[in-house]
């Protein structure tokens, strides 16, 4: 079955450089990418990813983590898409502890946990259909994306908007 799916390159992947391995990695699925961007992570953006998190005792470390407190403030996003696409790339990440990660997966090669007890675990992707559609809407718009994900709809809007001066 053909899915898509959200891929974060979190900001400890970004301080340490690690983007260009980290995609190697993922193309050797054969997916294709079908959206990408460089995000500076706002703490409403952060709270709506993880809000399935909030009750755990380290929601506000993990918030300030995506946000890029501890690294560097910018996340790359990407969605993938392809034959069993979730599947495929949950395989290529390992396990959320990345010291139980597979040690040749991406969170096995790269993550750590540091001694304040941050997973620093490199990607998030997500991990069913509906947590993609949710995750993918929430992180992009319809025209940032080439293919037709999902249903779409137009609205005249009146709104300021940035234009190079
Ligand atoms: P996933 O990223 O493998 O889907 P989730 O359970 O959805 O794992 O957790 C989301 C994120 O929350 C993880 O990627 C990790 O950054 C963080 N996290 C999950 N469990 C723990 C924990 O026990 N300690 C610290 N951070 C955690
Ligand atoms: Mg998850």
């Amino acid at each position: 079955m053909e899915q898509q799916a959200l891929v974060l390159i979190k900001p400890d992947g970004l301080k340490k450089s690690l983007t260009g391995n980290i995609l190697t990695r993922l193309s050797e699925t054969k997916l294709e990418i079908v959206a990408s961007k460089i995000v500076r992570v706002s703490r409403e953006l952060a709270m709506e990813h993880y809000c399935h998190m909030k009750d755990m005792p380290f929601f506000e470390d993990l918030i300030k983590y995506i946000m890029g407190e501890y690294h560097k403030k910018k996340v790359m996003a990407l969605v993938y898409w392809g034959e069993e696409a979730i599947e495929k790339i949950r395989a290529l990440c390992g396990k959320t502890n990345p010291e139980e990660a597979d040690s040749v997966s991406i969170r096995g090669s790269y993550g750590r946990i540091t001694t304040k007890g941050v997973y620093e675990n490199v990607i998030h992707a997500s991990s069913n259909p509906s947590e993609a559609e949710r995750e993918i809407k929430l992180w992009f718009s319809p025209d940032e994306i080439i293919m037709d994900l999902y249903p779409k709809k137009e609205i005249e809007e009146m709104r300021k908007v940035r234009v190079w001066a």
